[in-house]
């Protein structure tokens, strides 16, 4: 435990009620409006919630994955677009820092992403390259005690609010896969970076992502993640490794609360005179979605508590993303089937969860991409036992 078990508690306790209280009534306003009110962000900032993984020495709360994990759950209760608004900070936008950072990007940064000062951000997708991440062109050529980026990245969620980018560039044209990427922090402010207009997006209304756009934008030498050339491949997919835990959670709380919705309308609805949840094949439709939640929620604890006793877990956090993805999407469909017409139409937010549930198997690596991972490290496992 990196917390006492009281304080722990406590936390999961206040996050609840944040939920319950402060969210959940803004759900269809923020999604409507697509933006998020900045006292809900300050509230959040309050709470810590910026910097839940991020180590205590550097302000944050230090959580184990596990209680991370835990503490998504709940934020799962509601809708996505709010775990969004500091996703990246306990995320992709601050763990490549935490994992292969040198102590004075530790220093620089981190106090400020926990306190969610800074909003940080994963730039990795670009227009031509997205599953195969190794095959990015975005350029970070030296010169002098610079380099100077020249790119685009695509789809890069926070981008629009974001203080500091995570940039993974290639610095060794002639490597062209992996090993010629490096890892970048560049600031926003930086000459040379600039926006694309956000992007219209199917759900998770209230978060947004745009282009970061990169035109001889100049960064001191030691901006490299770990001050090392070549290592930024590695860092991008030990952060998803992570990343892909706590999506996880969130695809688990997501299915908590299509599953707590489903199960009050089909006690209140009636047809044939009596609730729908009387009604074997509606019971069904239910069990399957409880049956699949618990197994998901099994295997991401167990990920977690691998992943904290220091285990390597590419395949695990894989087949959670994998799972726990295509998990919430068959229950939030199942949640418009029990919820017939009222399913389908705007007031009872089941629809919004249906279209916001659906990126879960597209960012962070798609479900094909973690059916590859899954397989290469069975065969990688195959091998070392021969
Ligand atoms: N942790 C640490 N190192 C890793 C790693 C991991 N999880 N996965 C790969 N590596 C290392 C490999 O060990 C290899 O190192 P060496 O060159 O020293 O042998 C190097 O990185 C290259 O790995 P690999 O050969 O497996 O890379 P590939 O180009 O074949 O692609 C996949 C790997 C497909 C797994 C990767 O491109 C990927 O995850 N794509 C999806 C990207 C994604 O999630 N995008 C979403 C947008 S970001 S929100």
């Amino acid at each position: 435990m990196a917390l006492d078990r009281d304080v722990f508690e406590q936390l999961i306790d206040t996050t609840r009620r944040f939920v319950a209280e402060r969210l959940v009534p803004l759900e269809s306003e923020v999604a409507e409006n697509d933006h998020m009110p900045d006292e809900l962000v300050q509230e959040m900032r309050e709470l810590g919630l910026f910097g839940l993984s991020i180590p205590q020495e550097y302000g944050g709360l230090g959580l184990t994955v596990e209680e991370e994990v835990h503490v998504i759950i709940e934020l799962g209760h509601t809708s996505p677009a709010f775990r969004s608004v500091f996703g990246t900070n306990t995320g992709i936008g601050s763990q490549g820092i935490v994992i292969d950072g040198t102590d004075e990007q530790k220093n620089k940064y981190l106090p400020k992403l926990a306190s969610g000062e800074l909003i940080g951000s994963f730039a990795l997708t670009e227009p031509d390259s997205g599953s195969d991440a190794a095959s990015l062109r975005t350029m970070a050529r030296m010169d002098g005690n610079e380099y100077v980026l020249n790119g685009t990245k695509r789809y890069i969620t926070n981008a629009p609010h974001a203080g500091l980018f995570t940039v993974m560039a290639r610095t060794d044209p002639e490597i062209k896969g992996s090993g010629g990427i490096s890892a970048f922090l560049v600031e926003a402010g930086s000459a040379g970076l600039t926006l694309g207009t956000p992007d219209k997006k199917m759900g998770q209304h209230g978060a947004h992502v745009c282009d970061v756009i990169f035109e001889d934008c100049r960064v001191p030498a030691d901006s490299i993640i770990g001050g090392k050339e070549g290592q930024g491949f590695k860092t991008a997919m030990k952060v998803l490794d992570r990343g892909r835990l706590t999506i996880s959670g969130g695809c688990i709380g997501n299915a908590q609360r299509l599953i707590r919705d489903s199960v009050r309308y089909a006690r209140e609805r009636k047809q044939f005179g009596k609730p729908i949840a009387e009604f074997q094949l509606v019971q069904a439709m239910l069990a399957d979605c409880e049956t699949e939640l618990y197994a998901a929620k099994s295997m991401v604890l167990d990920a977690a508590r691998l992943k904290d006793s220091g285990e390597n877990i590419t395949k695990q956090a894989a087949i959670c993303k994998y799972y726990c993805s295509e998990m919430v999407g068959r229950v939030a469909d199942r949640a418009v089937q029990i919820h017939g017409g009222a399913g389908y139409i705007t007031e009872y937010g089941i629809e919004r969860f249906y279209r916001d549930v659906r990126l879960y198997r597209l960012y962070e690596g798609t479900s094909q991409i973690q059916q590859l991972i899954i397989a290469r490290e069975m065969m990688k496992e195959a091998n070392s036992e021969q």
